[in-house]
C-alpha cells in the first residue's frame, strides 16, 4: 500500500441539497470517493459541493452525512482534503478544517504537488465580467455581515438563502452558459493568463462552470513559454464529471 498512494483527485460543484436527485448524486459521489481510498495522496474539493452551507458555533445543518462522513473515512486513512470555497458554500468557516482537517482555501493559489505547480480555484468572480458580484461578495464575506446572519433563526434565513441559490442555478441555464463562451468571454481562462504573465505553474484547475474543459492555454502566441494545461472539473449534478492528477498527467474523467 505504500507507494501506490500518489495520485491528485479534483471534484466540484455537486450542490448538495438541491433537486430531487440529490440523494442519489451524494451516493454516487461517495462510491467515487471510495474508489479514491486506495491510491488517492490528495484529494481537491473545488467548491460548491453544498448548495448552501451556515456554519454555526453550536448546531449543525441536516444533510449530507454521507459525503461527510465519506471525508472523514478518507481523512482517517491518511488522504489529503483542500477545499476551496465556492460561491454556495462560502460559509464554512472552519467546519472540515475542524472535522476532517481539510485545508480550506477561499482564493484561487498555486500548490505544489510532485514537483509539479497547479493554479487551482472554484472560480467565481474571475477576469472582472461582473462588478455588482464583486460588491456581493464583500457583503457576505464581511465579518459583521456573518455574524448577523448567525443570530437569525435558521427557519428564516435557509428559505431566503435557498431561493436565492435556485435564482443563481435558473440564470446559469438561461444564459446558457453549460458552452465554452470563447476565450475572450470566460473569466477563469482570462484569469489564468493573467497569472501566467506573474508566475511559472504547469496545470490550472478550476469548478464553478459546470462544464468539463480540457485545454491548453497560451497567454501569449509569440512567446516561448509552454502552455498550460487548463481543466474544469466540470460537475456532479449533470455531468458527473472529475479530474486526476499523477505522474505527469492530469485527465478529465467521466462516470456513466
Ligand atoms: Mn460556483
Amino acid at each position: 500500500m505504500s507507494d501506490i498512494r500518489n495520485k491528485l483527485y479534483f471534484v466540484s460543484d455537486a450542490h448538495l441539497g438541491s433537486g430531487d436527485d440529490s440523494r442519489e448524486r451524494e451516493l454516487s459521489l461517495c462510491r467515487l470517493l471510495d474508489t479514491m481510498k486506495a491510491d488517492a495522496k490528495r484529494l481537491v474539493l473545488l467548491g460548491d459541493m453544498f448548495d448552501f452551507w451556515f456554519t454555526y458555533k453550536h448546531v449543525v445543518p441536516r444533510g449530507h452525512v454521507r459525503l461527510l462522513g465519506k471525508l472523514a473515512e478518507l481523512a482517517d486513512a491518511g488522504v489529503e482534503i483542500h477545499y476551496y470555497i465556492g460561491n454556495h458554500d462560502m460559509w464554512l468557516f472552519d467546519y472540515l478544517e475542524n472535522e476532517v482537517g481539510a485545508v480550506m482555501h477561499s482564493e484561487p493559489d498555486i500548490v505544489e504537488f510532485d514537483g509539479r505547480r497547479f493554479l487551482i480555484g472554484h472560480g467565481d468572480g474571475l477576469g472582472g465580467f461582473d462588478p455588482g458580484y464583486d460588491r456581493l461578495k464583500k457583503v457576505f464575506r464581511n465579518r459583521a455581515c456573518q455574524r448577523m446572519f448567525a443570530l437569525l433563526p435558521p427557519k428564516l434565513t435557509f428559505p431566503i438563502a435557498q431561493r436565492w441559490s435556485d435564482s443563481n442555478k435558473l440564470k446559469h441555464q438561461r444564459e446558457g452558459l453549460q458552452h465554452y463562451l470563447g476565450d475572450d468571454r470566460e473569466g477563469i481562462v482570462i484569469y489564468i493568463k493573467e497569472r501566467m504573465q506573474q508566475e511559472r505553474f504547469d496545470y490550472a484547475v478550476f469548478g464553478h462552470r459546470h462544464t468539463p474543459l480540457l485545454m491548453d492555454i497560451q497567454n501569449n502566441p509569440s512567446t516561448l513559454i509552454t502552455p498550460i494545461k487548463y481543466v474544469n472539473t466540470g460537475d456532479w449534478l449533470d455531468h458527473r464529471s472529475y479530474a486526476v492528477y499523477s505522474e505527469g498527467n492530469l485527465e478529465l474523467r467521466e462516470v456513466n
